[in-house]
């Protein structure tokens, strides 16, 4: 039953439009309008995204694969062999190929993304680059409740999650808390957690990735309108939207925001939704954190962090955490 390259074996859990109608409304009528960055990952976003990995600016990727390639064979140790490697949100898959090539005798692969159409093309990509390795796709928002689907053959020997570029911050603290102690249920004794940290550093850095020069990350951010309007009808004026990033010390994270410029109403599904100057919505948290304050976040979901791998900055980090 060997049947690599089709797709009747991927999982097929992608939210609804009703469902992003519905989370596009309750995010614009609330006081402080917010909409949730999981609906960046569209095909395009995604994109988008891969580019923003590749900005000069954008410090996050290029250290944490940095990282990865230095202390790949202590991570793959600290796993072992016979591991079931999932990965919420996976994208292209990038820093997991190195992974992946570097595990014992993975058991399978189980990507978990949102935007089908980026998940299949990573998914082709990954069956012809590890023919050997069983990929199991899953295209569902990570946070909903998925099942984790069994290879077809070979033993598992323990559960690995793999979340690495940081993604645990774009959670408010408590979702963080509430995110890390789900994903502590999937696993049993033997599994583990190898996760990707931002860390806290100078104001200056932070702004500049997520405000570079060339606008990627402006447009990632303002295709969100562009996909309210093309699959809910919406009538966003993109030209009237602009992007902006700032860093919130107190709560230690970079905001991204979508400002008003102006007065101005929108129609998303017959509701109005009116703007005043200068009135942003709230697109994205990205939480930096120290080693202390993370080691507190894993302790509240549920886990022990057993290892950290960072670079000579101490700009990002990997740790690997056990229930
Ligand atoms: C994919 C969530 C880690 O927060 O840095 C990049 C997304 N937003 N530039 C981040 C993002 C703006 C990114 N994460």
């Amino acid at each position: 039953m060997n049947n690599a390259g089709s797709e009747d074996r991927l999982q097929d859990q992608q939210p609804s439009r009703q469902t992003f109608l519905d989370d596009v409304v309750t995010g614009l009528s609330a006081s402080q309008k917010w909409l949730s960055p999981m609906y960046f990952y569209d095909e395009a976003g995604s994109k988008l995204f891969d580019r923003i990995c590749e900005l000069p600016e954008y410090y996050l990727t290029r250290t944490e694969l940095q990282i990865m390639g230095e202390h790949l064979p202590e991570m793959a140790d600290a796993i072992g062999p016979r591991a079931l490697l999932i990965e919420p949100g996976s994208g292209s898959s990038l820093k997991t190929r190195r992974l992946l090539a570097a595990l014992h005798d993975p058991a399978a692969y189980v990507p978990v993304e949102i935007s089908r159409e980026h998940l299949m093309n990573a998914v082709s990509s990954l069956r012809s680059e590890f023919p050997g390795i069983e990929i199991l796709p899953v295209c569902a928002d990570f946070t909903s409740d998925f099942d984790i689907p069994e290879p077809a053959s070979g033993e598992v020997k323990r559960r690995l999650i793999y979340f690495p570029g940081s993604t645990i911050g774009n959670f408010p603290i408590d979702e963080a808390a509430e995110l890390l102690a789900t994903m502590r249920k999937k696993i049993d004794a033997g599994g583990g957690l190898l996760i990707g940290v931002d860390l806290r550093k100078d104001a200056v850095v932070l702004e500049k990735a997520y405000n570079d020069h060339e606008g990627v990350t402006g447009r990632f951010n303002l295709n969100l309108l562009h996909r309210i309007n093309q699959e809910l009808g919406a009538d966003f004026d993109l030209e009237r939207f602009r992007h902006r990033a700032v860093w919130n010390d107190e709560n230690s994270r970079i905001e991204m925001h979508l400002v008003s410029d102006g007065e101005q109403s929108v129609t998303i599904g017959g509701q109005d939704f009116h703007f005043v100057d200068d009135e942003y919505i709230l697109t994205e948290y990205s939480h930096k954190f120290t080693f202390s304050g993370f080691e507190k976040l894993a302790r509240e979901g549920g886990w022990t962090v057993r290892q950290v791998w960072t670079d000579n900055r101490e700009y990002f980090s990997v740790q690997y955490l056990e229930p």
